[in-house]
C-alpha cells in the first residue's frame, strides 16, 4: 500500500478537509480530489454527500485503496503512520510526538468546539427573540471564555517557540500539529468567534498567534494546498 497510493478526498470548501489537503501536499503525496462549494445554507450540496464513501457522508473523507476513513484527526495520524517515513510530522521522540497529539486533540475537541459552539448559537438564535442583542451579548460572553482560555494558551505555546527562534509548535519545525491547527484559528479570527467585544477581531491581542498564522501561511506546502484546492474561508459555514 506503500508504494503506489491511490488516493481520493472528498473535499468540501472552507472546511476541515483543508487539513488533510495540507498534509498530503506536505507530504508530497498524488491525490484526486472529488471537491464541491458549500451550498448557500453552508452546508454540502447533497449530490456532493452522496459521493462520499462512509457513514457520516462528511468532509473530509479519504480513501486509500480500499481503506475509507473519516475524521480530520485520525486521517492526518494515518497519513503520518503511513507516508511519513521520516517521521517529520509525528515524531517518534515521546515528548514530541505527545505535544504533536496534544495539539492535534485541541484542534477539535477545544478550538473547534468551543469556536463551533458560538458559531451555530449566533446563526440560531431567533431573530424575532426579545431582547436578542442582550440576549446574544450574555450568551456570547459565557462562551467567549473558553476561546479567550485557548487562545492564551496557544499564544503562550508560540511566545516561547518565537522567543528561541522558532515558528513553529513543536520541535522546530513544520508538524502535524501545525497542519491540525491552522483551520481552526482562521475559522475563529475569520468569523470573529469570541472576538466580538475586541476591536478588529482581536488583532494584536494574540501577536504570536497572528505571526504563526502568517508564517504558517507562507509555507509552500499550504500554497500548493491552496491552488490546488481552490480553499478559502468564503461567506458561509
Ligand atoms: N470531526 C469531523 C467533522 C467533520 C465535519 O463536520 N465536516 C463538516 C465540514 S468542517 C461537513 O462535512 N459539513 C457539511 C455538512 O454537514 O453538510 C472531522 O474532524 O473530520
Amino acid at each position: 500500500m506503500t508504494s503506489k497510493p491511490q488516493i481520493t478526498l472528498w473535499f468540501l470548501n472552507a472546511s476541515r478537509a483543508v487539513r488533510i489537503a495540507w498534509m498530503l501536499q506536505a507530504l508530497n503525496l498524488p491525490y484526486e480530489l472529488v471537491r464541491a462549494e458549500r451550498a448557500s445554507n453552508g452546508l454540502a450540496p447533497p449530490e456532493f454527500r452522496q459521493k462520499i464513501p462512509g457513514s457520516l457522508r462528511k468532509s473530509p473523507t479519504i480513501q486509500d485503496g480500499d481503506l475509507v476513513l473519516q475524521e480530520s484527526v485520525a486521517i492526518i495520524e494515518y497519513l503520518c503512520e503511513t507516508y511519513d517515513k521520516e517521521h517529520v510530522f509525528l515524531p517518534t521522540e515521546a515528548k514530541e510526538r505527545l505535544k504533536v497529539k496534544e495539539w492535534l486533540s485541541a484542534s477539535e475537541g477545544t478550538f473547534l468546539m468551543h469556536g463551533i459552539a458560538i458559531m451555530y448559537a449566533r446563526a440560531r438564535l431567533p431573530q424575532d427573540l426579545p431582547n436578542r442583542a442582550e440576549v446574544w451579548k450574555e450568551m456570547n460572553q459565557s462562551m467567549s471564555g473558553n476561546i479567550d482560555n485557548a487562545l492564551n494558551w496557544l499564544n503562550s505555546e508560540l511566545k516561547k517557540s518565537h522567543s528561541n527562534g522558532g515558528k513553529y509548535l513543536v520541535g522546530g519545525r513544520l508538524t502535524a500539529a501545525d497542519i491540525g491547527m491552522l483551520f481552526g484559528l482562521q475559522l475563529i479570527y475569520d468569523r470573529k468567534l469570541g472576538l466580538e467585544h475586541l476591536e478588529n477581531s482581536g488583532n494584536g491581542k494574540w501577536p504570536d498567534i497572528e505571526k504563526w498564522m502568517d508564517y504558517l501561511q507562507d509555507e509552500k506546502s499550504w500554497k500548493d494546498c491552496v491552488a490546488k484546492t481552490g480553499f478559502r474561508m468564503g461567506a458561509t459555514l
